[in-house]
Order: C-alpha cells, then structure tokens, then sequence
C-alpha cells in the first residue's frame, strides 16, 4: 500500500513538474531593469506622498513586492542605476542603451520593462526610442507615489509594464510608457502634474492604449520612425554633443544663452513663447550663435502645437531648425543624437520631420 502511495505521490509531482515548465516556457521572459525613482522610493509614514526617497529600493524587492508577476511572465531583475531622476546624464543613457540592444539581442529575451523616475521618464523613453535596435517591447514605467504609501501606484504600475512587454500587440510599436493603466507612446507622453497619480498624458495627440485586466489593448501607434526604423547608433558612441535649452519668458535676455555657448554648447534649443518667438533683443545674439557654428532649433514653452518654420522668425534666413511638435527636452535628444551624424542644418530638420 505505502509503495503504491510513494509511486502515485512520484508521479503527481513529477507530472506536475513538467506542467509548470510547459507552462512557464509558454510565459514570455521579461528582464525589469531598475534605475530608481518614486517606484523605488520610501516615506516615513503611509500618508507619505511627498517629501519621501526616491530610490531606495531594489529592483528583486519590487519583483517580490507583486507576486503576480510569475503568472504572466519569466522576470529577472537588473539594477542598472538607483538614481533619482532629475539626475538623469547623457552617460546613463548611453549605458542604458547600450545594455537594452546587448538584452534584446538575446533570442530567450522576449522584452524589457524599464522602472524609472517619473521627472524624466518621458525623455529616457524617447531616447531609447530612437536608439533601440529591436521591435522587441520595452515599457517604461515610473510611480507618483512611493511604494511604502497608501493606495502606493507602483505594484499596478510594474505588473501592467510586465504584461505589455509580454504582449504580442506591443511588438513594433516603438518605447513605451505605462501608468495608471495607460499606454503612451515615447515621443509624445510627457508628465503634467507635479504629484498626483494621473499625471502622465499625451495631451492632443493622444496616447495609444489601455491595460485591462489580462491584456493590454491598443486604439493608435505612432506615424514617426523609431527604433529598427532609426538612423541613430550609439554602440559606439562614448558620450553625446552638448545641447542646452534656454527658455522664454518676457523681459528675457541673452546671458544664458552666452553663458552655454561659452561652456562649450553645440546647440541649442530655445523654448521660445508662443510659437517659438524670439524676443528683439535676443535675436541678434542667436544669430550671431548660428554663424559661429553653434546649431539653433527654435522649439516653444507652450506644450502643444507645431512649431512653423519661418513662421515667428525666419529660419530659411537665420539657418535655424524648427522642432516640429517636439516639446523642448526631447527636441534637445533629437538634436543631440542628429548631431552625432551631421551639422548639416537642411538634414537635422529631415530628422525633425522624420522622428
Ligand atoms: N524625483 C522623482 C524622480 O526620480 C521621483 C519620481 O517621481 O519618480 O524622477
């Protein structure tokens, strides 16, 4: 009877040992690599939603934080950075990059989820938008509270990223950006609230989908080239062009300008009022940056809109870039990585209406 009892225990185990690796090589294999942020982040109390740390928090400890992930998918954690994100540089890009294309070369990796801060998700997203060379998923994904508050945003956050980079429908629709149940595309998502939960929008030009329940569903994707379609390559690049902004606002002057050309600034892209005005008194000095080599991509402060060429300046004669609808920090990364190829200002605005 025992030994009757041991077979029949040896074969129920053993049957379902090979249900559960049936099953879980059916489960696509997600790598999460973690560079900081809110989603990283502990407060002091529950009510904790501001004046909390960003990033201290391990990326396995956000994996064990939602056990729910091993039913829709293989994990592996990376800490790749645990920075908070307005510290963001050109060489955590560049290292990050690097690291997507060596992981999603790998055939067993099937995509990628990235946890980030949110103050600069949105240009990491569109960087690695145009530096990707897969049609493989990778999502972006950040939280507006820290994981140690009340109704804390990040484990819903994490599991949707995981079940997007999982799902047939993300392939080929370039970097991705989830939260609060949403998908946007990289280059036109951008954060809009300083703290509340919602914060992440593609105002006007709309973002491209939901999470709901198990799947993730899409209504749009993008009309701009990104990712194998991109004509940007870093693998060998060591560090990028210096571009800065200078931003507009009445009563504005030229000392910030100067002051980046003087430090070495290769563009710049200035965040001009309207539709990318220029205030009378900065002009001279802004063609005078042009003539001197510096390279000028006239961009606006306001948010929405397509930046005209020789509309409140003229470009054809000042040999300024427009930005296209391209919010001033992701125009910098257009430039910054156009300029890794080219100084030609006729083909840098190809790439403003190409990207
Ligand atoms: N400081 C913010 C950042 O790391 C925290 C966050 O919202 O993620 O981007």
């Amino acid at each position: 009877m025992q030994r009757n009892t041991a077979k029949h225990f040896l074969f129920a185990l053993f049957a379902f040992l090979i249900a559960f690796s049936v099953h879980a090589e059916k489960l696509p294999n997600i790598m999460i690599l973690a560079t900081g942020g809110t989603i990283a982040g502990s407060g002091a109390t529950s009510t904790t939603t501001v004046g909390y740390t960003a990033a201290t928090v391990g990326v396995q400890q956000l994996i064990n934080a939602v056990p729910e992930l091993a039913k829709i998918s293989n994990v592996t954690g990376e800490q790749v950075f645990q920075i908070a994100s307005e510290s963001m540089t050109n060489e955590h890009w560049l290292t990050l990059g690097k690291r997507v294309n060596v992981l999603l070369a790998q055939p067993n990796v099937d995509g990628i989820v990235i946890t980030h801060g949110t103050d600069t998700l949105e240009e990491t997203a569109y960087f690695l938008n145009l530096v990707v060379k897969s049609r493989k998923p990778v999502v972006l994904v950040g939280a507006m509270r820290p994981g140690t508050a009340l109704s804390a945003d990040g484990p819903i956050n994490l599991y949707n990223a995981v079940l997007i980079a999982g799902s047939q429908e993300a392939i080929g629709k370039g970097v991705l950006v989830a939260l609060g149940d949403q998908i946007h595309g990289a280059r036109d998502v951008t954060k809009t609230n300083t703290s509340t939960p919602d914060s992440f929008k593609t105002p006007e030009l709309g973002m491209l989908g939901y999470v709901q329940g198990p799947k993730a569903f899409f209504y749009h994707s993008t009309t701009r080239k990104h990712t194998v379609d991109s004509e940007f390559d870093i693998s060998n690049l060591s560090a990028l062009p210096q571009v800065d902004i200078v931003y507009g606002y009445a009563n504005m002057n030229s000392v910030a300008l100067n002051a980046f050309i003087a430090a070495g600034a290769k563009g710049i892209i200035h965040a001009g009022t309207g539709d990318g005005s220029v205030a009378a008194k900065v002009k001279p000095d802004l063609a005078a940056a042009r003539k001197n080599g510096t390279v000028i991509v006239r961009a606006s402060r306001v948010g929405n809109g397509i930046l005209a060429r020789n509309g409140e300046a003229n470009d054809d004669e000042l040999d300024f870039v427009v930005a296209d609808t391209l919010s001033p920090q992701k125009a910098r990364i257009l430039l910054m990585l156009g300029m890794t190829k080219t100084s030609n200002t006729k083909e840098l605005q190809r790439m403003f209406y190409t990207y």
